[in-house]
C-alpha cells in the first residue's frame, strides 16, 4: 500500500513546498467585506482550514473562499493542501508542434475513457479554458489558435478523484498542467523568461517534449501537400528540425542552471518524448509498417494499468523510425540530458484537418499513454 501521507503539497505557481502556515486565508462574506483570517492554534494543530468567527460572517455560513501562497502571492484553491499526491507536467516544444491540441484531447479522454477517475477543475480559470478548447475542437470542430507568447499562462489545476479505491476515503491527486507558447520554448536559454515559467519547467514531475514529425524534410517530401498544409500552424511554424535539438539542449541547460545540476549529471525529472500528428504519416511509404504496435489501440486504458511491454515496443519503433529519417541527434540530446526517457507517438485528432483547418469527428490515438506512464511511475496505477 502506498503511504499517501508522505506527499508534500506544492504551490502550482512557484513550485515551492507548502504547509498550512504558508497559506493566507480570506473570508469573503460578500465583496465589500473581504478580510484575512489567521489560523488559530487548534487549526494548526489539527491541520485544518480556519473558520471566521465574526458574527456577521458566521451568519453567512462558510465564508473562507480564498487562499493565497505566502511565497509568490498567487491565489490558490483553498483545498489545495488536502490532496494525496501532487503531480505536475509541462508541455514543451516548438511553435505549432501540437501541444495545446494534445492537452485538450488528453483531458477529454481522461474524462470519458471509462477510467475509474473523476476529473474536477480546481478553479474557475481552469474550467473556462478547458471549456473554450473543448468547444473549439469537439463542437465547432476547428483547430485551436496558437498560444500567446511572452505572457505567462496560468497552469491548469485539476483534481483527480480515484474511484477505484474502496472505502470512505477516496484518494485525490492534484494534477497541474502547464502549456506554454512554443515561441517561448524556442528561446528558453537566451531570453530572461518570466521567473514563474522557469520555476515551473524546473519543478514539473514530467516534461512532455513534443516533437512535430512534419518538420523533418524527409517526411515533408513524402506526404501530400494538402495534408502537410492542413497539419501545420502555417503562420508560426518556421523552425527547422535542427531547432529541436538546440531546444532540447537549451532546455536542459536551463533546468540545470535553475536546479543547480552539474553538466555531467543527468536531470532526474521524467522526460516523455511525444511524436505528434501520427495520422499525417499514414500515407508515407517509409512510414510505420501496418503491423506496428504504434498503430494498434493503446492497451493501457483497457487494462487500467501501464503495459510496459507495449510501451517499450512503441519506444523502439519510433526510435527506429527516427533513425531511418536521420534524426539521431534529437534523441541523442534527450538521452544525454535526462535520466528517465520514454518515447511515445500520438495523434490528437485521429486524422488531419481539412484545408480550412476544420476537423472531422475527433478520434484521438494513444493520447493517454504518456500520462499513464507518469501515473505508473508515481504509484497511482500498477505496471504490468
Ligand atoms: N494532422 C494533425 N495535425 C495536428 C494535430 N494536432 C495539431 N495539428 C496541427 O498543428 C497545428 C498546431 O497545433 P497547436 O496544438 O495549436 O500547437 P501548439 O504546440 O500549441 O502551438 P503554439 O501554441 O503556437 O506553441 C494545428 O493547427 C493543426 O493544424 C494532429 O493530431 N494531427
Ligand atoms: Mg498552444
Ligand atoms: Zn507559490
Ligand atoms: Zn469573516
Amino acid at each position: 500500500m502506498f503511504k499517501f501521507s508522505n506527499s508534500t503539497a506544492i504551490c502550482p505557481h512557484c513550485m515551492r513546498r507548502l504547509k498550512l502556515k504558508n497559506l493566507r486565508f480570506f473570508c469573503v462574506p460578500d465583496e465589500d467585506h473581504r478580510h484575512e483570517v489567521s489560523l488559530s492554534f487548534v487549526d494548526r494543530f489539527k491541520n485544518r482550514l480556519p473558520v471566521c468567527r465574526k458574527p456577521f460572517c458566521s451568519d453567512n455560513g462558510l465564508t473562507i473562499r480564498e487562499a493565497a501562497c505566502r511565497f509568490c502571492g498567487e491565489p490558490l484553491p483553498t483545498q489545495i493542501l488536502f490532496h494525496d499526491k501532487f503531480l505536475s507536467f509541462c508541455a514543451v516544444g516548438v511553435a505549432g508542434a501540437g501541444k495545446s491540441s494534445y492537452l485538450t484531447t488528453l483531458l477529454h479522454e481522461l474524462k470519458y475513457s471509462g477510467l475509474p477517475w473523476v476529473l474536477q477543475a480546481m478553479d474557475v480559470e481552469t474550467t473556462q479554458r478547458a471549456q473554450v478548447n473543448e468547444q473549439n475542437v469537439y463542437e465547432e470542430r476547428h483547430c485551436l489558435k496558437g498560444t500567446e507568447a511572452g505572457v505567462s499562462p496560468k497552469p491548469q489545476l485539476w483534481t483527480i478523484l480515484d474511484n477505484s479505491v474502496k472505502g470512505d476515503k477516496i484518494p485525490t491527486y492534484a494534477l497541474t498542467i502547464y502549456d506554454g507558447a512554443g515561441e517561448d520554448c524556442e528561446h528558453i536559454d537566451h531570453t530572461p523568461l518570466d521567473s514563474k515559467i522557469s520555476r515551473y519547467i524546473s519543478g514539473a514531475r514530467m516534461l512532455l517534449i513534443m516533437f512535430d514529425p512534419l518538420l523533418l524534410s524527409s517526411v515533408r517530401g513524402e506526404i501530400p501537400f494538402e495534408t502537410l498544409n492542413a497539419s501545420m500552424a502555417t503562420e508560426r511554424q518556421t523552425s527547422a528540425p535542427a531547432n529541436m535539438v538546440s531546444m532540447v539542449n537549451s532546455l536542459a541547460n536551463y533546468i540545470r542552471r535553475n536546479s543547480n545540476i552539474p553538466p555531467g549529471k543527468r536531470i532526474d525529472s521524467r522526460a516523455a518524448v511525444v511524436i505528434t500528428k501520427l495520422d499525417a504519416l499514414h500515407e508515407m511509404i517509409n512510414g510505420f509498417s501496418s503491423g506496428s504496435t504504434i498503430l494498434k489501440e493503446s492497451p493501457h486504458v483497457s487494462n487500467r494499468a501501464f503495459v510496459e511491454s507495449d510501451s517499450k515496443m512503441v519506444d523502439l519503433e519510433i526510435r527506429d523510425w527516427l533513425t531511418r529519417q536521420g534524426e539521431t541527434a534529437f534523441l541523442g540530446a534527450i538521452d544525454a540530458n535526462f535520466q528517465t526517457v520514454r518515447v511515445f507517438g500520438v495523434s490528437s485528432f485521429g486524422r488531419p484537418p481539412d484545408l480550412h483547418k476544420r476537423l472531422a469527428k475527433v478520434h484521438p490515438h494513444r493520447v493517454l499513454d504518456p500520462l499513464m506512464w507518469m501515473l505508473a511511475g508515481e504509484g497511482v496505477i500498477p505496471t504490468i
